[in-house]
């Protein structure tokens, strides 16, 4: 039986194409590995796997012998992880909490991403990459590091990519765009689904309050809907029994933020940002994360 090479549940580029690296590099070592994945592909995915022409791969299940990459710890594991044996974890994850009965190989490394890990085993065992893999690793890399924006992106990163793009023979930032775009839009959702993109629930004082986000590449795609969403922010609002819903368009590339206002009391966001909410949307610029830039400040300004 083969050995299959898995990323986590809710599989990103990352997961999908580091294991379809590495399942090509342990091929290249003489072991019959297949690459599989441990939930459905995101749109982003697919448009990497479209543009290099790989085919999606296979569900996982009852895998007897299993090599983990881009994850680590056992609840992000696919179903059934407890029934097979572990042989090599390749990653760029914190450790934890895996246990296993046997030792096993190792390869984690704080680097951007986990497809940096297997083309530096792939160029130091002298597997060559070809062109379909490369622009595979290639577009983890992007993804992961957000076109090397993210502060876990590290030089490593930077010239893997360099290296790949080159052997995809793919213009580095052209074609990241075009990636980064097919995951970070709007197509295909509606109002309501936009306006529900990670919501979650938080009390500023004693307001009651949603706050969703939704990350694309094309802020002004999502802000032609606005009265759409508004109104969809209202229903959810209702529906959680609160009064006051936000919505962060946060803009990826220039690293800022639309965040729309709707319910009451409005000034309490006036207060927090020190900005007028003008028609139910005040501009952040630098704000990209909620738990950081959004729930503080509207916490301290409900005090
Ligand atoms: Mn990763």
């Amino acid at each position: 039986m083969s050995i299959y090479v898995v990323g986590h549940k809710s599989p990103d580029t990352d997961s999908i194409c580091s294991a379809i690296g590495m399942a090509y590099y342990e091929k290249a070592m003489g072991f019959d590995a297949v690459p599989a994945r441990a939930g459905e592909i995101n749109k982003e995915t697919k448009y990497a796997l479209d543009y290099f022409k790989v085919d999606v791969p296979e569900l996982i299940s009852d895998a007897k012998e299993v090599i983990l990459v881009d994850h680590n710890e056992p609840a992000q594991a696919f179903d059934g992880i407890e029934n097979a044996k572990i042989l090599a974890l390749i990653d760029h994850h914190r450790l934890g909490g895996l246990c296993t009965p046997d030792p096993i190989y190792i390869n984690v490394r704080p680097v951007g991403c986990t497809a940096t890990i297997v083309a530096d085993m792939c160029w130091r065992h002298e597997v060559e990459i070809p062109a379909e893999i490369a622009g595979l690793l290639l577009s983890a890399i992007l993804s992961d590091t957000v076109l090397f924006k993210s502060p876990t992106c590290t030089e490593k990163d930077k010239k893997a990519a360099e290296t790949l793009a080159a052997i995809a023979g793919v213009e580095l930032k052209e074609y990241g765009m075009a990636l980064l775009k097919a995951g970070a839009g709007i197509d295909g959702m509606t109002p309501a689904q936009v306006a529900d993109t990670d919501l979650k629930k938080f009390e500023f004082g004693s307001t009651k309050a949603i706050v969703s986000q939704i990350s694309v590449m094309d802020p002004e795609e999502v802000l032609a809907i606005k009265a759409d969403l508004l109104e969809a922010m209202k229903a959810n609002a209702a529906a959680k029994e609160v009064s006051l819903a936000l919505l962060m368009v946060t803009d990826i590339l220039n690293e800022s933020t639309h965040l729309l206002v709707a319910g009451e009391p409005a000034d309490l966001v006036e207060k927090a940002f020190e900005k007028k909410v003008e028609d139910n949307c005040v501009f952040l610029p630098g704000v990209m994360s909620r738990k950081k830039q959004i729930v503080p400040q509207m916490t301290n300004a409900a005090k």
